[in-house]
């Protein structure tokens, strides 16, 4: 595949990049998508906030405020912050029923799960980015107390054992919501039938683009769990049918706990906690998630006690972290950059799951179809190994295949049509990030 993006397109690309972010913004953050996703979610807010940090770095710091205005005193921060009426998105919060539960944030209504947490990292590339160093240095020290509870969240409530990982309890805690990688550990949960689902998604994307009915009320039938459990994490963690230490959520936590050592660094804070953890969660990835005979990372299912064996993007990530040694490392390029693997000859890399796995499906959400914001992980992955090669083309064909088929939420690995929601923030904000940390154009 040839790009031909010139720098007058580049320019146009990130002029109407910044227009998505604009009209996708209300009130005080950022909603993914209009038709789509109607409030604020917190993965999503990260990467819009990198990307409004080249241009605005104001509303970078207050896309993050906002979303901590609804950290939980437990401190956990809820993977949706509604701000909105209820209407238009399922499972709304009258679902979630997170109201009168003392650990919720007073007048706020959210979601009672958490997301991948790269926030520590959002706030460092924030602050790299301002053109104030000492507003951004404020910045951090206004947000700091609010990482530690929110990293000490996850230590405190969702590691069980000595590898330090943590467990996700919900397939939307990964971000990765119907990826292959869960249909095992989904297959033996049993909703009770009096379990409702409206689904508000399928009337603006094609349902070949989102995950089935049967996931749907699995989705819910978890959340109704934990309300039944009164959202305590303890009792959810001991009983939950889905209990999951997953390689990507913790390579990413183990990239925000880096990032939290640099700002502690800035603001002057003593982050020797966070540093003993660091080490433990690289020698847990590298001891429990690495599995030589199949040269891969893996994901395990703590409920099963077993491994999950999918080959998906997600399962490359400790790349991104430079975690994997030289052979770990070569092992994994060799499939990332193989045509039957993850770069088609004729097609756009980098499909989130192995194009040579039964699983794979072009169209299906986290089944296949490439993302925008793991292409930018890949392109520093890459990068960070010294494959500037495959660093450089990556970069050019995620731009193109934006530039030719517009802000979308996910993409076609082959056609490179775009799927689900359109006006997508992430994709939108991380065109501007790729636009202006590249070195090749
Ligand atoms: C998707 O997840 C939500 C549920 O949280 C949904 O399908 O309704 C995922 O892609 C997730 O990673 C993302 O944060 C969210 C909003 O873009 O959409």
């Amino acid at each position: 595949m040839s790009t031909s993006l010139s720098k007058t397109d580049l320019q146009i690309l990130k002029q109407q990049a910044k227009e998505v972010l604009y009209s996708n913004r209300t009130e005080s953050s950022t909603i993914p998508s209009p038709t789509l996703y109607p409030h604020q979610w917190n993965w999503d807010s990260a990467f819009i906030a990198i990307g409004l940090s080249h241009f605005d770095a104001r509303l970078a710091y207050e896309e993050i405020l906002t979303l901590f205005e609804g950290q939980w005193k437990n401190g956990m921060v809820p993977h949706i912050k509604f701000h909105r009426a209820e209407k238009d998105y399922y499972p709304g919060p009258s679902f979630w029923a997170c109201d009168n539960n003392p650990n919720s944030p007073e007048n706020i209504k959210t979601s009672g799960i958490t997301q991948p947490p790269i926030l520590a990292l959002a706030a460092y590339r924030i602050y790299l980015n301002s053109p104030v160093r000492q507003e951004a240095i404020e910045f951090l020290q206004s947000i700091y107390s609010n990482l530690c509870s929110y990293h000490n969240f996850f230590r405190n409530y969702r590691v069980s054992d000595e590898t330090g990982l943590v467990s996700i309890i919900h397939p939307w805690e990964s971000g990765l919501d119907n990826s292959p990688r869960w249909d095992n550990a989904l297959s033996i949960i049993k909703p009770k039938s009096g379990t409702q689902i409206k689904r508000t998604d399928i009337k603006t994307v094609g349902e070949s683009e989102r995950p089935s009915n049967v996931e749907y009320s699995k989705y819910a039938y978890l959340i109704e769990l934990f309300i039944e459990a009164d959202y305590d994490q303890d009792s959810i963690l001991s009983t939950c049918p889905f209990n999951i230490q997953p390689v990507l959520f913790n390579t990413l936590l183990y990239m925000d706990l880096e990032a939290h050592i640099k700002i502690a660094e800035i603001v002057n804070a003593d982050c020797s906690e966070i540093m003993l953890w660091k080490l433990q969660l690289k020698s847990g990835i590298q001891n429990k998630l690495w599995k030589y005979k199949i040269g891969r990372y893996v994901d395990y299912d703590l409920h099963d006690q077993s491994l999950i064996i999918c080959d998906t993007l997600a399962n490359y990530a400790p790349l991104a972290a430079g975690i994997p040694n030289e052979n770990q490392a070569d092992r994994l390029f060799k499939i990332l950059r193989s045509e039957d693997g993850y770069w088609p000859a004729n097609g756009y890399p980098l499909p989130t799951v192995s194009l040579s796995a039964a699983e794979y499906d072009p169209d299906k959400y986290w089944r296949g179809p490439v993302w925008i914001n793991t292409n930018w992980l890949m392109i520093q992955t890459f990068q960070k190994y010294g494959y500037l090669d495959e660093a450089q083309k990556l970069l050019r064909l995620s731009l193109q295949l934006v530039a030719e088929n517009g802000f979308y939420e996910y993409f076609n690995p082959f056609s490179g049509n775009g799927l689900g929601a359109d006006q997508f923030s992430w994709t939108a904000a991380l065109v501007i990030d790729m636009i202006e940390n590249n070195e090749w154009y």
